[in-house]
């Protein structure tokens, strides 16, 4: 047998000086592989005596080792110097221009989403967020829904159970309004409070008007001296931006929810013909939002004395007001994901929100 530590040194130069995966799964193959150099020499090991064999046994098996180390090592190198190669040829320049053929589209609810959050953003409320999946103090008990309130019910809420208990009051929801955030936000935050809480929501529910999952903002204000005339005078600015007019007839119809008290419900001012809705003008009125003076229950769950701070809260649902502000009769087609439809429906990416742009600026977009 030839001089091992030469075929050894010729052995590791020829893995280190292989170039791509190919030619390393080639070396591979002929040092280790089934019909291999060094396999081959251990086949050899037959016509030795027993002593030689012992020895020179052991030592192809130290050169199989270091050989597979090395190809170990290459190969590390070797994925790596392809990454980088990959890398650098895949790299996007994001300060290009967005191409004229751009096929993508934001969604309808998406856009609203943001529209919502400018306005108020612009009134020095900052958006807060939390869990979709709730502990029911949280979702019902903090917000003065006791556990016989018929909202709680099965047929509307989705219950998870706890895997740690039997007891059906500690299962969990996935929330059915985004109320939950605030709670948690009266909870963490230092007073004043002054937040919205866009997001999903859940409920069993299923028809033109109505999807198991749909979005919902409520807006939350909390200091001291905070009356009812501060929840008109915040709702009415929000509605003008919102529908871009510079005054829209608005009314408060008294209301009840078991988190606010008192409550009342918004309109605007409409016009409802056969196969059109104008908003701000007419005889008619469109229900837009719910409202109220945050119940002192409330306030007492998330920590705050009712004697010494008021708040007033709002929640609308953002799937309904897409549906008003782009006349989309069915909002089951919103989560139907038809190319056509969000093509339809949907708005370019540099058409974006702000109250700077023009709220319904549509950018020159297919709308
Ligand atoms: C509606 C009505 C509303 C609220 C939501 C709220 C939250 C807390 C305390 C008090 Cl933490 N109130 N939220 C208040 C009034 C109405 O939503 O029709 N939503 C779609």
């Amino acid at each position: 047998m030839e001089n091992l530590e030469n075929i050894k040194a010729e052995m590791l130069a020829s893995v280190a000086a292989v170039e791509n995966m190919k030619g390393w799964d080639d070396i591979r193959v002929s040092l280790i592989g089934k019909k291999g150099k060094i396999t081959e020499m251990m086949k050899s090991l037959g016509s030795l005596s027993a002593e030689e064999k012992i020895e020179t046994g052991k030592k192809l098996n130290v050169l199989k080792n270091e050989i597979e180390q090395a190809l170990e090592k290459k190969k590390n190198l070797l994925a790596e110097q392809e990454l980088n190669v990959r890398l650098a040829q895949e790299k996007v320049d994001v300060t290009l221009p967005v191409r004229p053929e751009t096929q993508g589209r934001i969604h309808p609810v998406s856009k609203i989403y943001e529209e919502i959050v400018a306005i108020f953003g612009e009134m020095g409320f900052e958006v807060a967020e939390g869990p979709d999946i709730e502990d029911q103090f949280h979702n019902f008990n903090a917000l003065n829904m006791p556990a016989n309130h018929p909202a709680r019910q099965m047929q509307d809420t989705f219950y998870i159970p706890n895997k740690k208990s039997d007891d059906f009051d500690d299962s969990y929801v996935v929330r059915t309004h985004t109320s939950p955030v605030q709670i948690r936000a009266m909870e963490s935050r230092p007073l004043p409070i002054r937040i919205i809480a866009p997001g999903r929501t859940y409920r069993s529910d299923y028809d033109a008007t109505h999807t198991p999952m749909f979005h919902q903002v409520e807006g939350l204000v909390i200091d001291k001296n905070i009356t009812m005339a501060h929840l008109k005078g915040c709702l009415y600015d929000f509605v003008k931006a919102f529908f871009e007019l510079d005054d829209v007839p608005v009314r408060y119809r008294p209301s009840y929810f078991p988190f606010t008290e008192p409550s009342a419900e918004m309109d605007i001012g409409c016009l409802k013909s056969k196969n059109e809705l104008k908003i701000g003008s007419g005889t008619d009125w469109l229900e837009i939002l719910g409202c109220g003076m945050v119940h002192p229950n409330v306030l007492r769950a998330g920590g705050i004395d009712p004697d010494e701070y008021q708040g007033f809260a709002f929640g609308m649902g953002i799937d309904r007001l897409a549906m008003l502000k782009y006349g989309i009769p069915d909002l089951r087609t919103f989560f139907e994901s038809d190319v056509r439809w969000l093509k339809h429906y949907g708005f370019t990416p540099l058409d974006f929100s702000s109250m700077t742009g023009g709220l319904n600026n549509n950018g020159g977009s297919a709308r």
